[in-house]
């Protein structure tokens, strides 16, 4: 995979040279090239930044600058997915990072400031270029860095032969068939400060362990995700998961599990 990262703070990226990342283009899977995007301005002062049409605080990105920098590196290599971070897009996540993890190549582009002229991407999708505007979360960010490297983490892991996967690991939390939360884990020792790990854990019975972890993945989903259980499909719940749905307050006689009762009856 062939990944360039447009930004005003390169030196932010060098964190892509340790840890695993750095292991993946050791291995030649990844190939990652860090642009300063102020290498294509033309003034004295090197801006990228201009006031707000129409008024506002803060300052917006111009599009001339982007324009130069993207024509340049659209012209150089397969045509590439563009990913421009923004905190006022759809939500980033596993399903986006393994759709990018099979693209041959991904452009980043890193806003700072109140963000990037809204012509951007605009003008690059009526190019036919494939543009993705996604946001991390619902929390504000100072620019696009942070977001990026948090996206680009979640897709090198996906990609074949990185960290030892085998075809695909895509069978995880949030894709797949349940989109649950994972049940607690342990380790040794059983016993730690007067603190016990669960009995059935030590027993030695993989069906009671499998069942006790799925009624558990259940519970603390309903709990701390109750929007995971209610995207559930029912055809893929068993008896067992049926049963504790049910015990939580779910419906799961129709497509997907209902409230039975507004969380504040129960
Ligand atoms: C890209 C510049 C800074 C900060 C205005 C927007 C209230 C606009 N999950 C995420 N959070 N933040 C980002 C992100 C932030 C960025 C850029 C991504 C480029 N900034 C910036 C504040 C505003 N703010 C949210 N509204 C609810 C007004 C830009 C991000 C991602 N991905």
């Amino acid at each position: 995979m062939l990944v360039d990262i447009v930004t005003v703070f390169p030196e932010y990226f060098d964190v892509v040279n340790l840890s695993l990342m750095g292991k993946a283009r050791a291995k030649g899977l990844l190939d990652i090239r860090v642009r300063n995007l102020r290498d294509w301005t033309h003034d004295v002062h090197h801006s990228v930044d201009d006031t707000p049409v129409g008024g506002g605080a803060g300052m917006v990105m111009k599009p001339e600058v982007w324009g130069a920098c993207l024509d340049d590196l659209l012209a150089e290599g397969p045509s590439p997915v563009l990913v421009m971070p923004n905190p006022s897009a759809p939500l980033f996540t596993q399903r986006q990072a393994t759709e990018l993890s099979h693209v041959e190549r991904l452009v980043f582009g890193c806003g700072r400031y109140e963000g990037y002229d809204a012509r951007i991407p605009e003008y690059y999708r009526g190019q036919g270029v494939d543009v993705r505007e996604y946001s991390i979360g619902d929390y504000v960010l100072n620019g696009g860095e942070v977001a990026v490297t948090a996206m680009l983490e979640a897709i090198v892991r996906l990609l074949p032969g990185f960290m030892g996967n085998p075809e695909s690991i895509v069978e995880e939390s949030y894709t797949g068939r349940d989109a649950l939360l994972e049940h607690r884990q342990y380790t040794k020792p059983a016993l730690w400060r007067g603190m016990a790990v669960p009995d059935v854990l030590l027993g030695g019975d993989h069906a009671r362990v499998d069942r006790f972890r799925r009624d558990e993945a259940l519970r603390r989903t309903s709990e701390i995700r109750p929007d995971l259980i209610a995207a559930l499909d029912c055809t893929h719940l068993d008896k067992a998961d049926r049963r504790v749905l049910e015990d939580l307050g779910w419906d799961v006689s129709g497509a997907h599990p209902t409230r039975v009762s507004p969380e504040k009856d129960r």
